[in-house]
């Protein structure tokens, strides 16, 4: 009876029968499910199989056990009635889930052991999924970072987002240069994780005209417009061993041909298929641009379209089992992604003014204590505004709002500084004839935070300091983390090991407790422990880069990598600077003794970034140059890694000696590859900069390389018009020569191809402080060579980074998100 018990439960993908935990699955019974569940999706045998299509049925396999959580937890849910939080957001960068899933639900060992039992390598089937690229860079990736907390921290979090049909372009590098081609990562066969939820779709509105009817009560009816379709696929967030999983909902766009299509505004009944098409591209593409602010009229349809359908889609959640709209701030928290999502304010109060027939000043109560908003940039040209025309136009009820919160915020402002026109002009929502999107945020929301102590900082000094002085309890910081589960426990499941060897597993629950580590500083071989992790990822990662580049690299060498979007305040031209000076003192003097470096760089430009494309071919040509040279026998090799992206980086970290972070300071408002390494052991050179700082105070000025302008002396510099390169490229003459180097033919390439950089550096004023910052850089550069050459005290710095990194876990930002901004009721561990 039993067996036969079981064997059905296989048959039908109950893998997890009875409510038993998923850990409790054993290697058979994993095993004859995978085999029943090929037969029955496939037709044919295991032994005729595709890696895709073992893949696909491993991941429908695991989807089975996570439905079935996710069952548990709606009906949980249900009778618990905790407060909800939405994270609204224009980008969700996931990356691959398998494995991530698999030790969520503490079932990779297993899982390994059932497929190599039949041959199956685990390895190779995790290789096969896609990356789900629906962000640009750290945005969207604390996004999903913090999914996965909330997951683990069993608090009802969900995403809110849209599903990009091609996300961020793929990279490919020709000659050097940067190609995109579209990230098709839905091929074809639909997303394993998600599941399509057609019955919940909703309508979302543009266009059209405003109606208002004054006998009686006043109404707002909206007429004319374009109705687009918003169907939502839910992406399940599984809880670290809780067997808890909430949702990511991702709205994608329809057009509901059924209806009278001809009637619409703007169909054109001889081309039902063509208008079909049109519409649905709104949700084609994710727009490729980070820190910056492209006004495309579709960006802004996207904005409404993900606001629109995820507040609709909350109200009417909240009100199946909640009576009256005026409970919504006790139950519900829904928090602004920096502003791209900041028009949820006007259409909560569209909602609750048009939909729920509430008065304005209630309205206003109940949305800003509902709504919170992070910034995340301080960087002038990502600060998003939208002509008032085209929100007129595009969402004229939208619009009406906006001007009404317009005219009531400054009323306000006019009432505490009376006559004071320039402050009120500099904190109004609307003003020359644009929408100051984080305006809007900032007055619709009861909390406004930065993401970095120093970040935070400049807010409430300068970019926003208006503000601050006005409502200065509003503003608070909440330093950005980082998942340990996915960076540190799944992608380097050797130091975890290692780690759980000596202090016990507790860590994985509790990251604080990481701190534990710090004691053996002094334990020999812990020390060689860590070296011989290290050295095998290195190997791991030098494998990848003989068979994808064909370089060989010295796994003796220090690898030393410079992984994140490229743009000039990140500063990767300070890196190649350096390391042009490296080689021509190493051509200069063959007998040098230099330690070995490999230089891996990794990022996308935006398609329309020509500088940082250029920026790309740079690295490229300095890398053909050097590791051609048959001269300096192979000390350093220089590499820039094809496409990089989330699953690139859970390679390349674990891998690395040398983290590097060398934004000028004051631009990066936080950084959180830095925590990454950090993590990983990986010591970081870096400037006093966004989470930087935090970074030292933590693991110790010791442990960590520092160097360049601090934030003041940039701000200070900013003020007065910037500074004269010029000077600099007198009196130092290893940046004299690197600069001249980037034009003189140094370079196989043509005299104008590195033009824009020289003329940046020398003739527009060196903006992010290159040249500046150079002589310093170099020298910390040196500093820490020296210090790897006593292996002993460069694995004690490791050490002291992964012992410290317990407080960048994104557990702890999140649980100060929960208690201090969401005022979530259910209890938070304390930090
Ligand atoms: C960050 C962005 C961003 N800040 C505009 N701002 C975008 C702005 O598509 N757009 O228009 C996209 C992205 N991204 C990053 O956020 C910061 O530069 C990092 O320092 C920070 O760590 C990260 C997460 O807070």
């Amino acid at each position: 009876l039993t067996k036969q018990h079981s064997t059905n439960n296989h048959c039908s993908g109950q893998l997890l029968a009875h409510n038993t935990k998923s850990e409790n699955i054993t290697v058979p019974e994993f095993r004859d499910a995978f085999v029943a569940k090929f037969g029955a999706v496939h037709g044919k045998t295991l032994g005729e199989a595709t890696d895709r299509e073992k893949f696909h049925v491993l991941a429908t396999l695991t989807r089975e056990i996570v439905s079935q959580n996710l069952i548990k937890t709606h009906q949980q849910r249900a009778t618990d009635d905790p407060k909800q939080v939405y994270y609204l957001s224009i980008e969700f960068l996931l990356g691959r889930l398998l494995e991530n899933n698999l030790v969520n639900l503490g079932i990779r060992d297993i899982c390994a052991e059932a497929l190599s039992q039949l041959g199956i390598e685990l390895g190779v089937l995790l290789g096969v999924e896609e990356d789900a690229g629906l962000g640009n860079g750290g945005l969207g990736r604390l996004a999903a970072c913090y999914l996965d907390s909330m997951a683990a921290m069993g608090l009802a979090g969900h995403g809110c987002g849209l599903r990009y049909r091609y996300g961020l372009f793929e990279q490919k590098i020709m000659g050097g240069y940067q190609h995109e081609y579209p990230d098709n990562w839905l091929k074809d066969r639909a997303y394993v994780w998600e599941y399509r939820r057609p019955d919940e779709k909703l309508p979302i509105r543009f266009g059209g005209t405003v109606r208002v009817q004054t006998n009686g009560k006043t109404r707002f009816i909206h007429e004319n417009y374009e109705r687009i379709i918003a169907v939502p696929y839910d992406v399940p967030i599984v809880g670290y061993k809780n067997e808890i999983v909430n949702t990511l909902r991702l709205w994608s766009a329809e057009v509901d041909v059924s209806r009278h299509i001809c009637s619409a505004p703007g169909a054109d009944c001889n081309n039902v298929i063509g208008y079909k098409h049109g519409i649905e591209s709104l949700t084609d593409l994710l727009y490729p641009d980070d820190s910056q602010y492209e006004g495309k009229l579709l960006r802004l349809k996207q904005q409404y379209f993900l606001v629109s359908a995820s507040l609709q889609s909350i109200v009417r959640s909240f009100l199946l089992h909640h009576g009256n709209v005026s409970e919504l701030p006790d139950k519900i928290a829904i928090h602004i992604n920096d502003t791209h999502p900041a028009l949820a304010v006007p259409e909560l109060m569209r909602i609750l003014i048009d939909d729920c027939d509430l008065g304005w000043e209630e309205a206003w109560d109940i949305t800003v204590r509902t709504m919170s908003y992070t910034n995340h940039t301080i960087l002038p040209e990502a600060l998003e505004k939208w002509p008032i025309d085209m929100i007129k136009r595009l969402l004229p009820r939208i619009h009406m709002i906006i001007c009404e919160i317009n005219e009531r915020t400054c009323r306000e402002l006019w009432e505490r500084y009376p006559g004071d026109w320039n402050r009120i002009r500099s904190m109004a929502v609307i003003s020359d004839g644009q929408v100051h999107m984080a305006h809007l945020a900032i007055a619709g929301s009861h909390s406004v935070n930065g993401v970095a102590e120093i970040h935070t900082e400049i807010l409430k000094k300068s970019v926003m300091n208006n503000f601050y002085t006005y409502a200065p309890g509003k503003f608070t910081n909440v330093t950005n983390g980082i998942t340990h589960r996915r960076w540190l426990l799944t992608a380097n499941p050797l130091l975890a090991n290692l780690i759980s060897d000596a202090i016990g597993s507790n860590w994985v629950e509790y990251p604080c407790e990481l701190a534990q580590l710090a004691p053996l500083v002094k334990d020999n071989s812990f020390l060689e422990g860590l070296a011989n992790v290290k050295r095998y990822n290195k190997l791991k990662l030098a494998q990848y880069i003989k068979a994808n580049y064909n370089v060989i690299v010295d796994v003796n060498s220090i690898f030393d990598s410079h992984i994140k979007r490229i743009h000039a305040y990140k500063r990767q031209c300070l890196n190649v600077m350096h390391i042009m000076d490296l080689y021509n003192r190493l051509r200069d003097n063959p007998n040098l003794d230099v330690q070995p470096r490999t230089f891996i760089f990794g990022g996308k430009a935006a398609p329309g970034y020509y500088k940082a494309k250029k920026t790309i071919k740079l690295i490229n040509t300095l890398a053909d140059k050097i590791n051609n040279d048959k001269s300096i026998n192979d000390r350093l090799k220089v590499l820039f890694l094809e496409n990089y992206n989330v699953s690139q980086a859970e390679l390349i970290i674990p891998a690395s000696d040398v983290s590097e972070q060398i934004s000028t300071a004051s631009r990066e408002a936080s950084g959180t590859g830095n925590m990454k390494f950090m993590m990983n052991g990986a010591v970081t050179i870096g400037t006093l900069d966004g989470a930087n700082i935090e970074i030292r105070n933590f693991a110790g000025a010791d442990n960590i390389f520092i160097f360049g302008l601090s934030a003041e002396e940039v701000l200070g510099y900013y003020r007065y018009g910037g500074y004269n390169p010029w000077d600099v490229y007198h009196n130092d003459s290893r940046v004299r020569t690197v600069i001249e180097q980037l034009v003189n033919g140094f370079f196989p390439v043509g005299p104008d191809e590195f033009r824009t950089h020289y003329d940046a550096f020398l003739h527009h004023g060196d903006e992010y402080f290159l040249l500046k910052d150079f002589a310093s850089y170099v020298d910390a550069q040196s500093h820490l060579a020296d210090t790897y050459q006593d292996q002993r005290r460069w694995q004690q710095m490791c050490l002291m980074n992964i012992a410290h990194s317990g407080w960048f876990s994104s557990d702890r930002t999140f649980s100060q998100y929960a208690a201090d901004i969401w005022e979530m009721d259910q209890p938070i561990p304390l930090w």
